[in-house]
């Protein structure tokens, strides 16, 4: 007899109704719905056309100034399946991304919260982002690190609107309940460094000035990754390089550990040559897409985005998916992720696309909207 038919029916309801009333409960139940075979997540793929989100940036531009009427001018992408339980600014259920306008002379006050932030830039010339007191001047392509903490302010000193996306760890820092911001005492943090400084440092190989101190590991000693040098190294990659799933790729890194350039933000960088199709494969880390150059598509589960130059898209943890070309030039596809988290607390796994020669069958394609 198994031990519970013991219990009459009406004994088991009053058992369980009362575990409840205790806020209690039966792991002989539930254990399936915590400890998944899978990950288990409700975050959808999306898609932005860069043309509807720099129509509402530039409204910003007339609306409001930042410094003046708010902290930063900044239109978020709203990912629409994660807004349903109130989660603000999510674009993957622990990424941000934000596109940040600067009109010319215009800046944004200097202050540090304990996300982590990188910048990658869109449209324009001649702004600045400094970090703890030294100017990084950014350009279209460039990527540029404000680590957790760090006091970080904007400038724009050119005669062109300038756009650059923001991604931050905002969900990962809301999850761990480690929020905290904190604006400088003054406008700006005093200029200690000369313009550009660590960039430079490491553009002709890795030299520090003799009695300079320089903290070794965090943060990144370099905070303006350049896109003419991540070009080259691109352009430089043979047949060998081609990695199935990622094509010719590269990450950036933080040369005092060899990790990640932030340590909890991942940033990679790939090219696509015309025609090329990767193979599928999924895995923990999720990721948000910019399209630098080019045309084509990357199909998620199934479902098909086609983006062009401009274009952002969400990759939702554990979803196959695999990118096209199909222009005539190299695409150049910028993404962030949340793998150096996955990876630092050993839940990184990802898995290759069996079936069809690891290419998907496409079952629907995203209508993006347009209405802009
Ligand atoms: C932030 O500090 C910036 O410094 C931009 O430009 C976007 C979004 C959320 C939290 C902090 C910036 C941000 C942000």
């Amino acid at each position: 007899m198994s031990k519970k038919e013991v219990f009459t029916q009406a004994q088991l309801d009053q058992y369980y109704d009362g575990m409840k009333k205790e806020h209690l409960g039966p792991l002989w139940y539930d254990l399936g719905h915590m400890v998944t075979k899978e990950p288990v997540h409700d975050v959808k793929p999306y898609l932005w056309k860069w043309k509807t989100i720099r129509a509402y940036a530039l409204t910003a531009g007339d609306l409001l100034e930042p410094g003046k009427d708010a902290e930063r001018r900044v239109v978020y992408l709203q990912n629409p399946s994660l807004v349903e339980r109130g989660l603000i600014g999510y674009g993957t259920h622990t990424l941000y991304a934000g596109i940040q306008l600067l009109m010319p002379g215009e800046s944004a006050p200097s202050h540090h919260h304990s996300q982590s932030a990188i910048r990658f830039v869109i449209e324009g010339e001649q702004a600045y982002t400094a970090v703890n007191g030294e100017k990084t001047y950014m350009e279209r392509g460039d990527m540029i690190l404000t680590p957790a903490w760090t006091w970080h302010e904007h400038k724009h000193e050119g005669t062109e609107p300038m756009f650059w996306m923001d991604g931050l760890d905002v969900g990962l820092v809301r999850t761990l309940a480690a929020s905290f911001f904190e604006p400088y005492e003054e406008e700006s943090y005093p200029m200690e460094a000369p313009e550009n400084y660590s960039t430079k440092q490491f553009s002709m190989g890795a030299f520090k000035k003799l009695n300079e101190e320089k903290a070794p590991g965090y943060p990144s000693p370099i905070f303006g990754y350049k896109f003419e040098r991540v070009k080259y190294l691109l352009d430089q990659m043979t047949e060998e390089d081609n990695d199935p799933f990622d094509a010719y790729a590269i990450e950036y890194i933080n040369p005092a550990t060899g990790g990640s350039a932030d340590s909890r933000i991942g940033t990679m960088m790939q090219k696509l040559i015309p025609g090329q199709h990767t193979k599928a494969h999924r895995h923990v880390h999720s990721a948000i897409y910019h399209v630098l150059e080019g045309t084509g598509y990357t199909v998620i589960d199934g479902q098909k985005f086609e983006w062009e130059k401009g274009d952002f898209f969400i990759l939702p943890p554990w979803s196959y998916h695999e990118h096209v070309n199909t222009g005539s030039e190299d695409v150049f596809l910028f993404s962030f992720n949340d793998k150096p988290v996955m990876e630092k607390l050993e839940l990184e796994f990802s898995e290759e696309y069996k079936e069809n020669n690891g290419q998907q069958t496409v079952e629907s394609t995203f209508v993006p909207n347009t209405d802009v």
